[in-house]
C-alpha cells in the first residue's frame, strides 16, 4: 500500500514537471491585454494629466492605479497611418497609400503580413478588434458591402471584429461583424460612392441643411444619415443604419460579450473608441454634462467607457491578469469640420496640454498623447513614466510578453521596450520619428527635436491648426521649450546635420 501510494506520488510529480517544462498544467497563464485606443484625445485632454478643466475619473483611476508616461508617442498626427504601424511595427510612411483612408478604401495592410494580433495569435492568444478600424476593407476592388467583405481583420490575425469600418463621418454608416455588415436587408442594397451622388435626388448637407440635428463647418456635406451629413454618398442599408448617440453603449456590450467568452484563454482585445472624433453625439445621458458642449461630453462618455471596461474585468475576476493600456492615435484637434461649439466653450481647457500643434500637426501635440499602464498587482501604481515611448513598440514588447520570437523582416521598426512599458525601467528609446499629415518627418533624440524643411502649409486654416511646417530646418530643445517656439536651428548646425543624416538613414533603413 504504501509502496503503491510512494509511486502515485513519484507519478504526479513528474506528470507536473513534463507539464509545466510543456508550458502548460502549472505554468502561469499569459496575461490578456487589453488596448484601449481612443481617437483624436489630446495629451491635455483628460484630468490625470493635469491640464483639463473636465474630470475624467475612470481614467484617472487606470494611472492611478498603473504608470502615467509623459513622453508616448503616436507615430503619426493622423488615424490611418499611426494604426497602420501599431498594428504592423512598421512606420507608415515606409509605405504608399497609408494617409487618412477613404471610406471605400481596400485593406491597406497586405494579408501576408504578420501583425500584431496575428503574433499574438500565435502564442496562443485569440484576438479581437472592437470599434474604429479606418485601415481599408476587402480587396482592389473594394468592400462588397451586401456580401463577404473580406480581406479584413480577420485575414490579418484577428479572430473577431465589430467595426466602424472607416470613421464616424465617413460613409457607409453601418457595423461590420466578422464579415458582413449587421443588420442588412438584402431587398436595400447598400451602395456607396466616394466621387458623387449615388442618387442624385437624395438630401445632403448641402443642398438641405434643413434636415440637419449637427452641421458641417467644413467639408461633411453629402449624404444625411441620422440627421448627421457625412464625407461621401450611400444609399440603401436602412435597417443596418448606425444611430451615433449608441456607439459607446454598443462598442462596451459587444466588449462585454467577447471577454465574457474568451475569459477562460488569453485574450487581446484591441478596443478602438470612436470617441473623441467627430461628428461628436453623446448619448442623452451624457448631454450637456460637461458644460463645454458635444466636444467635452463625448470625453465624459469616454471616461465612462473605460469604467465599464475596468468593471467588466472586475467582475470576472480578470483585473489581476489583465494589462490594460490606454492611449490614443493622435492629438487634440476642436474644429474638425462640424459646428459643434468645440471651439467656442473650449474655455480654460487645454487640450494640448504645454504642447504646441495638434492633430495633423508635426509639432509634439500633434503625436504626444496620453498613454497609461495599468496591470493589479504587477505595474507599481501611482508612478510617472518619461522615457521615450513609441506606440511601434507595442508590437516587440507584447511579444516578449507573450513569449514569442519577432522574426526577421516581421515589425521592422520596433523595438523591445517591455520592460519601460511595465515600468521597470526608464530607458528611453534612442530616438523617434513623428509623421505629420503631409508627411513632414520629425526626429526625437534626447531633449532634441529636429523638423525637417517642408514646403507644406504652415497652418491647416479649416481646423486652426498650426502644421509644424517650414521651408528650413527646425530644432527645438524639449527640455527647455516643450512648447516648440525657439527654431535653434541656425545656432546649432552641427547637431541639424547630425539630426538630418541620422533621419535620412532611418528614412533608407
Ligand atoms: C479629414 C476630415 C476630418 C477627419 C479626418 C480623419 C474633412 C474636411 N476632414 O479629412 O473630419 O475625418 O480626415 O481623422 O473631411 S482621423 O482621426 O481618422 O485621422
Ligand atoms: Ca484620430
Amino acid at each position: 500500500m504504501k509502496g503503491k501510494f510512494l509511486r502515485f506520488l513519484l507519478v504526479a510529480l513528474v506528470f507536473s514537471l513534463v507539464s509545466s517544462a510543456s508550458g502548460q498544467g502549472n505554468s502561469p497563464r499569459k496575461p490578456n491585454i487589453i488596448l484601449i485606443y481612443t481617437d483624436d484625445l489630446g495629451y491635455g485632454d483628460v484630468s490625470a494629466y493635469g491640464y483639463s478643466a473636465i474630470a475624467t475619473p475612470n481614467i484617472d483611476r487606470l494611472a492611478k492605479n498603473g504608470v502615467r508616461f509623459t513622453n508616448a508617442h503616436a507615430t503619426s498626427a493622423t488615424c490611418t497611418p499611426s494604426r497602420f504601424s501599431l498594428l504592423t511595427g512598421k512606420y507608415a510612411w515606409r509605405k504608399e497609400g497609408t494617409g487618412i483612408a477613404p471610406g471605400d478604401a481596400s485593406l491597406i495592410i497586405p494579408v501576408k503580413t504578420t501583425t500584431l494580433p496575428g503574433m499574438l495569435q500565435k502564442a496562443g492568444y485569440h484576438t479581437a478588434v472592437i470599434g474604429k478600424w479606418h485601415l481599408g476593407l476587402g480587396d482592389e476592388k473594394g468592400a462588397d458591402w451586401n456580401g463577404r467583405i473580406a480581406p479584413g481583420p480577420l485575414e490579418i490575425g484577428f479572430n473577431y471584429s465589430f467595426l466602424i469600418p472607416a470613421t464616424g463621418d465617413r460613409v457607409p454608416c453601418v457595423f461590420v461583424e466578422n464579415h458582413h455588415v449587421v443588420n442588412l436587408d438584402k431587398n436595400d442594397p447598400i451602395k456607396v460612392s466616394y466621387t458623387g451622388p449615388v442618387d442624385p435626388n437624395a438630401p445632403t448637407g448641402k443642398k438641405n441643411p434643413e434636415l440637419l440635428k449637427m452641421h458641417p463647418s467644413h467639408g461633411h456635406d453629402m449624404t444625411i444619415v441620422n440627421g448627421i451629413s457625412r464625407i461621401g454618398y450611400m444609399t440603401g442599408g436602412n435597417t443596418a443604419l448606425w444611430k451615433d448617440e449608441d456607439f459607446a453603449d454598443m462598442l462596451v456590450k459587444k466588449a462585454r460579450s467577447y471577454i465574457e467568452e474568451q475569459k477562460s484563454n488569453p485574450f487581446f482585445l484591441y478596443f478602438s473608441t470612436h470617441d473623441i472624433h467627430v461628428p461628436r453625439v453623446a448619448h442623452e445621458r451624457f448631454v450637456g454634462k460637461s458644460g463645454m458642449g458635444p466636444r467635452g461630453d463625448v470625453l465624459l462618455q469616454l471616461d465612462w467607457t473605460v469604467g465599464q471596461l475596468e468593471e467588466i474585468l472586475t467582475k470576472n475576476g480578470l483585473l489581476e491578469n489583465t494589462l490594460i493600456i490606454f492611449t490614443s492615435d493622435n492629438g487634440q484637434v476642436i474644429d474638425d469640420g462640424y459646428k459643434d461649439e468645440a471651439v467656442e466653450k473650449l474655455g480654460n481647457h487645454k487640450p494640448g496640454g504645454i504642447f504646441r500643434g495638434g492633430k495633423y500637426s508635426a509639432f509634439e501635440a500633434g503625436t504626444r498623447v496620453p498613454f497609461i499602464v495599468s496591470w493589479k498587482g504587477k505595474v507599481m501604481p501611482g508612478k510617472v513614466n518619461d522615457a521615450l515611448f513609441s506606440q511601434v513598440d507595442l508590437y516587440a514588447s507584447l511579444a516578449n510578453l507573450a513569449g514569442v520570437a519577432v522574426e526577421n523582416g516581421q515589425a521592422p521598426d520596433s523595438e523591445d521596450h517591455l520592460p519601460v512599458l511595465l515600468n521597470n525601467s526608464r530607458k528611453p528609446r534612442s530616438y523617434l520619428v513623428e509623421q505629420s499629415i503631409n508627411s513632414t518627418l520629425s526626429l526625437l533624440v534626447g531633449n532634441w527635436k529636429y523638423i525637417e524643411p517642408s514646403k507644406g502649409p504652415k497652418v491647416n486654416k479649416d481646423t486652426n491648426t498650426e502644421l509644424g511646417n517650414l521651408p528650413q530646418p527646425q530644432l527645438y530643445d524639449l527640455s527647455l521649450d516643450p512648447g516648440e517656439t525657439k527654431n535653434l536651428a541656425d545656432q546649432n548646425p552641427g547637431r541639424v546635420s547630425e539630426m538630418r543624416q541620422l533621419l535620412e538613414k532611418i528614412k533608407g533603413k
